[in-house]
């Protein structure tokens, strides 16, 4: 065969910053610190998308992509075809997790700014994303996590003792001081250890749903990336290895607006997330994040298609950081303080416990002693932590643990590192 002729193609000089011409685009915040603060009201209401069948194809899932799913109207009341209709006992549940949770991060973060925590990460605004999700899955399934998503651990029933002592870092604590507070494990619920390095286990959630598929098990992974994390390319991997090999797998991309000091214009051009997933071919789906009932049941639609063998979804959670990053961030710096009272979705839990009083089960009455009694058992756990040591005091984590719990067998190099850290230690 003869070799084809290839076009030459005279050599470009790529200009930059000419007359008129902007040499590097920035995108505009959203908002800034002494702008009015306000959002377009949504214009999709509950009951304005069809629930469509499991086996469908992504370019059937458009419209819900480009929309977004809603069970609670702005009425507190239910209505639609992605009406979960979960009974009043599951929803108390879920309201009761949802609340300890911000009464735990409320304690958490006083224990931070007071010195006995080094560090600390709320789910403020965003309580209802990891327990309503969770609380849609089975207890077999596998969670792959950001910082954001500890309430997941709630509805695993983790000891609230063993979250503490993580934290603190003191000698119980399960991972011995190895990671950050907040990047929790928990090997019993299978909820996978919170990496500091943004996004890496979106890919890893792909593998892991891919190797329950290899052994011919009912097990479906769940994993969840922020808007900002969502620019690298760990989320891109994944997306086509889960549309390729049909993992069974779950991928959340959470929009809460903003990365830390970066907004969500840094990370999509359209300001829209879920459609990403359907030129990937994975039915794709924007849903209300702080309306539990949208994301049970848009989490136990997906998990259904997982698990009879109709490959991944892509779900946007739409939703609003209330809260600073972390303990370290002080957004009043880049945006307007009082935001998040406009945000459309309002508070999670307000919703859900509007909505059971409106069903006529739930009062101020319950929701306060149910606050108080959560309140209690936190300040209880927090006291039963700090005998196993706090932040200023220790005990700590011996140092032997840097050495340890790799290997089986420390090969020869460490061991050596660690008899001159010994000799060291017996010499202070
Ligand atoms: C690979 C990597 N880059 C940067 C950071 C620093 N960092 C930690 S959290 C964060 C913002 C992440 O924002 P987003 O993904 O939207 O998650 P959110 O905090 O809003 O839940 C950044 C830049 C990191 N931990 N890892
Ligand atoms: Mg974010």
């Amino acid at each position: 065969m003869e070799a084809k002729q290839y076009e030459q193609v005279e050599s470009v000089v790529i200009m930059s910053g000419g007359d008129g011409v902007d040499p590097l685009y920035v995108p505009d915040a959203p908002h800034r610190p002494g702008d009015e603060a306000d959002f377009t009201e949504w214009p999709w209401s509950p009951g304005d998308l069809g629930r469509p069948e499991i086996d469908c194809d992504a370019s059937e899932t458009l419209d819900l992509a480009e929309g977004l799913v809603r069970v609670l109207g702005d009425d507190n009341k239910t209505s639609g075809d992605w009406d979960p209709k979960l009974s009043p006992e599951v929803l108390i549940q879920g309201l009761e997790h949802m609340m300890r949770l911000r009464i735990f991060d409320d304690r958490m973060m006083k224990m931070q700014r007071t010195g006995k925590l080094s560090f600390y990460m709320r789910s403020f605004g965003e309580e209802a994303v990891a327990i309503a999700q969770t609380m849609a899955l089975e207890e077999r399934d596998w969670l792959f996590p950001t910082y954001r998503q500890p309430g997941a651990q709630f509805v695993r029933n983790r000891d609230m003792v063993s979250m503490i002592c993580h934290c603190i870092g003191n000698e119980m604590d399960n991972v011995k001081g190895r990671q950050m507070p907040v990047h929790y494990t928990y090997k019993e619920g299978r909820f996978i250890s919170v990496s500091s390095p943004v996004g890496t286990q979106f890919s890893q959630a792909v593998g892991v749903a891919l190797a329950s598929n290899y052994k011919g098990l009912d097990e479906v992974t769940i994993t969840w990336i922020g808007d900002g994390a969502s620019a690298e390319g760990d989320y891109h991997y994944a997306l086509n290895f889960a549309s390729i090999f049909q993992a069974p797998v779950i991928l959340n991309v959470v929009n809460n607006q903003w990365a830390i000091s970066t907004h969500k214009n840094f990370a999509s051009k359209n300001g829209n997330f879920a459609v990403r997933g359907i030129p990937y071919g994975i039915p794709s789906i924007r849903v209300d994040g702080n309306d539990f009932l949208a994301l049970y049941s848009v989490t136990s639609w997906a998990r259904d298609r997982a698990s009879k063998g109709f490959g991944p979804t892509h779900i946007e959670v739409l939703t609003y950081r209330a809260g600073a990053h972390s303990s370290s961030d002080d957004p009043s710096r880049y945006r307007p303080s009082d935001i998040h009272y406009y945000w459309p979705g309002g508070d999670p839990i307000s919703r859900l416990s509007e909505h059971l009083k409106q069903i006529g089960k739930w009062s101020d009455k319950q929701h306060q002693e149910l606050s108080e009694k959560i309140d209690s058992e936190v300040m209880a756990a927090y006291k039963e932590a700090v005998k196993f040591g706090d932040l200023a005091n220790g005990p700590y984590p011996s140092s032997d643990a840097i050495f340890t719990e790799v290997y089986e067998e420390p090969p020869w190099h460490l061991i050596e590192q660690w008899d001159e850290m010994k000799k060291w230690r017996d010499s202070q």
